[in-house]
């Protein structure tokens, strides 16, 4: 039990009137809700502050190591309310607004997503900080404050349309400016080389530079006042020359410096899973790292006085392969700023990174073009090669003579410079994100990386935090939780296992779907109002919210209830549980086959949705703008949660952990966290199908599956994809999705007719299960009960522990 301080209701309320006139000059009666929201913000800023000063002060008295989460990505969502929750005070706050007459949730709502990421990736990073603060760990969040976050997601006709997210159009009152940290970082230009007292000094000139100025975040820990915080960086242009006497050189410089400002953290590329290898993106990534850094080592300096030791109290954890310049550039600094021998250099840079890797796709390894590469920033591309250079050595000093190994082995090869490589080689650490994956890149991705240098290799299982997705999602299920078995599955979340006393007890049992009912019906109220769709909370809520793309599988979950459908049609008689078929999903905005999927969801929604025959046995809802904030509602909401990714390409999933805290089943194949769901929650309690990450691998080794054999076998199969082609879906244009129906038949990449029949079984048995009501209330309530190993808390801990080498700050 965390005791809170006591909360003074009338001194709330002074504030928020005092910051509305403040900030508007307004009576409170006068402002709008958004006026309110952002008094309410700031209102709660001030809570936060002397605790964000103390905490930082605490930082450097006690010395203690420091966590960079160095991530291209944060994605964030709302802070408001998890601010209030980590506070201690959201139920305080809510009451006193009520007194005011006015109904929190309107005024969370007020507040746009902080959607700096995309999917997975993203999230997690989000998670991760949430835990560090309140497990107590010293870390930052590094990032980059883009004026654009992820697209707002419109669907037009069917089609997805993308909307500029502007995020910040009424400023964010939880950040603060630091114009006081703010350091020059340097594109393009060439390498001269000077001696300095006897020494080669490598000096970038001819250069174009930006001035990189960090906006600090709070990040609340939950109830231990420790405020951590996040820096996103933003580019602004250095403004060095004199308007009355430039000459056009100087002048066409300083402009160009101006549009290098404003492009460079103009907008996230909405690409998950996907490399596009754009310049701008390498831009965006040397931009924020070298920032960073730069501030790391100073920060560092300001206390010690021996950079040879850096590491003992600095770690920078790379999310994915994008921060990756971290290594060169680090290298850079100690080299040519810290005037450091090569060696010393190199084994301090190897003992502060650390690696993870988020996915085995080919298509998302990051690779560069040496001659891009090499042009954006010439000093960083030399040390690389340096690198490089050794590397080699050391791989022909383990494996002489052996040309392939360095063939596939090497940093720099085929005039690409490769990311993953140059990660493993510069850090002390390389992770995977589950039990499965990380297996998987051992034996088979990583397989040389592992065998020369088997020490560097380890898993962590993600997490997510149970104060947003269950806390803060859904207050009924929290609230019940803590009536059960106190408060202290908040921060300890292997507690909910003393839950598994009660899944046999039938007043629990109805007590919990009594909750998920609830919790349904405001998800229909959602759906009502944004899709117009009347939706049955007594029906199933079957649910696959994620990024779209074609290994997710999306599209095999539309064919299932294409198939459905047929079926329905053919025996109008058909005895099934009605179900609710919701998606939400963005595209990329240049995937062409994940936006025809959107328009095929879209379609069979409304042939489906408007015909009365089926008497509303199934409905299909696309949920617009899946994000953050809507997304708590769907896991609050769901009864089954589809994790069908094709088995050895989801490296993890996270989606999948904060379905099951909700209470959902699982419906999924043995794919990244799948594999570890199930193994706390037994494989009776969950609906799994589909080939094994073995059984594919093996395929695609020998490339002997042919979906025209399942074509020609399966009549069901056959019919849906006739559908696809004849108009069924899209009368006034019959050959809609021909690209859909050639992707499946021609190579089926992703074995989706091939896991079909048994996806269909898995759903004939979630439709069976669902009648006995009694078995489905006590599976659902032992999803939440076994759901403890999946904090990340529970991550960081591993993190803090097994790699980093944290302390633990004391306030
Ligand atoms: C790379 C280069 C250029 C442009 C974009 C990118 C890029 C951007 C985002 C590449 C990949 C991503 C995102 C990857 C991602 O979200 N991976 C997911 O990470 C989750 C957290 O570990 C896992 O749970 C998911 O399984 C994994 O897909």
């Amino acid at each position: 039990m965390i005791k809170k301080d006591t909360f003074d209701k009338e001194k709330f309320k002074k504030e928020l009137e005092s910051n509305v006139r403040m900030l508007f000059r307004r009576k409170l009666e006068e402002a709008t809700p958004q006026q309110i929201y952002q008094a309410v913000a700031y209102s709660v800023k001030d809570d936060i502050i002397d605790n964000w000063i103390e905490t930082h002060k605490a930082y450097e008295k006690q010395d203690k190591k420091m966590v960079y989460y160095m991530s291209m990505e944060f994605l964030m969502g709302r802070a408001l309310g998890n601010n209030m929750i980590n506070l201690l005070c959201y139920d305080d706050v809510r009451e006193t607004l009520e007194e005011l007459g006015l109904d929190l949730n309107l005024i969370e709502d007020q507040e746009p997503d902080a959607a700096l990421g995309n999917g997975g990736l993203g999230r997690l990073a989000a998670c991760f900080l949430d835990s560090l603060a309140t497990l107590g760990y010293p870390a930052y969040g590094c990032g980059i404050r883009y004026r654009y976050g992820m697209f707002k997601q419109k669907i037009e006709n069917g089609y997805q349309v993308e909307v500029p997210d502007n995020w910040l159009k009424y400023g964010n009152p939880f950040e603060i400016k630091r114009d006081e940290y703010a350091v020059e970082v340097k594109f393009g230009g060439y390498v001269d080389v000077e001696m300095h007292n006897g020494r080669q000094k490598f000096v970038q000139k001819g250069y174009q530079s930006v001035r990189a100025v960090p906006y600090d975040m709070p990040i609340v820990g939950y109830g231990n006042h420790i405020v951590n915080t996040l820096r996103i960086w933003d580019a602004e242009a250095i403004n060095n020359f004199n308007l009355d006497s430039f000459d056009k050189g100087e002048y066409e410089k300083a402009v160009e410096q101006e549009n290098l400002a404003r492009t460079i953290c103009e907008v996230l590329y909405p690409n998950d899973n996907h490399m596009a290898g754009k310049e701008l993106r390498l831009k965006q990534q040397y931009f924020f790292i070298s920032a960073s850094v730069q501030r790391a080592i100073a920060k560092y300096k300001e206390t010690h006085d021996d950079i040879r030791k850096f590491h003992e109290k600095v770690t920078f954890q790379l999310n994915d392969t994008h921060p990756t310049v971290a290594v060169a550039e680090l290298m850079r600094i100690l080299v040519d700023e810290e005037g450091l021998e090569w060696d010393e250099a190199w084994e301090i840079t190897r003992k502060t990174c650390a690696y993870t890797n988020h996915t085995i796709m080919a298509e998302a390894l990051e690779k560069w073009p040496i001659e891009l590469f090499s042009r954006l920033l010439p000093r960083v591309y030399q040390i690389v090669e340096e690198i490089n250079r050794r590397f080699v050595i050391e791989i022909q000093n383990k494996y002489p003579g052996d040309q392939e190994k360095i063939r596939k082995m090497a940093i720099l090869y085929d005039g690409q410079v490769r990311m993953a490589h140059l990660a493993i080689a510069g850090s002390y650490s390389v992770n995977g994100v589950a039990r499965l994956h990380t297996d998987i890149l051992k034996k088979r991705e990583l397989k040389d990386f592992y065998e020369m240098m088997p020490e560097k290799f380890n898993n962590k299982t993600n997490g997510i935090t149970q104060r947003r997705f269950l806390l803060h999602g859904n207050p009924l299920l929290a609230s019940w939780v803590t009536d059960k078995i106190g408060d202290d599955w908040i921060t300890n979340l292997d507690h909910l296992k003393h839950l598994k006393v009660y899944v046999d007890d039938e007043k629990c049992q109805q007590e919990f779907m009594n909750i998920k009912y609830q919790n349904k019906v405001r998800l229909a109220k959602y759906i009502k109002e944004h899709n117009g769709i009347d939706v049955d909370p007594r029906s199933i809520f079957d649910c696959q919210v994620k990024r779209l793309h074609e290994y997710k599988r999306q599209l095999m979950n539309i064919l299932h209830v294409m198939y459905l459908y047929n079926e329905i049609k053919a025996h109008p008689d058909m005895d099934i549980v009605p179900r609710t078929f919701i998606f939400g999903a963005k595209a990329a905005a240049g995937y062409y086959t994940a936006k025809l999927t959107i328009k095929l969801i879209n379609a069979v929604a409304d042939k489906i949705n408007n015909d009365p025959s089926i008497n509303g046995k199934i409905k299909v809802v696309f949920i617009e703008d899946y994000r953050v904030s809507n997304a708590e509602l769907i896991f609050a909401a769901a009864d089954v949660s589809e994790q069908i990714s094709t088995a050895s390409k989801e490296a993890s999933g996270t989606g999948n952990m904060k379905f099951m805290l909700n209470g959902a089943l699982t419906l999924g194949t043995m794919d990244g966290a799948n594999v570890e769901i199930v193994e706390e929650v037994g494989k009776e309690n969950a609906f799994i199908f589909g080939l094994s990450a073995d059984q594919i691998m093996e395929y695609e080794k020998n490339g002997n599956y042919n979906p025209r054999d399942v074509y020609n076998n399966n009549q069901d199969v056959r019919q849906v994809l006739t559908q696809l082609v004849n108009g069924f879906y899209s009368p006034e244009n019959p050959e809609l999705f021909r690209a859909l129906y050639d992707a499946l038949l021609e190579k089926d990449t992703y074995f989706t007719l091939l896991d079909f029949d048994s996806y269909k079984e898995a759903h004939n048995r979630i439709d069976a299960a669902y009648r006995d009501e009694e078995h489905w209330a006590r599976t659902a309530m032992l999803q939440t009960a076994s759901a403890g190993k999946f904090s990340s808390d529970r991550t960081i801990e591993e993190y803090a522990k097994e790699m980093w080498h944290l302390e633990k700050v004391t306030l």
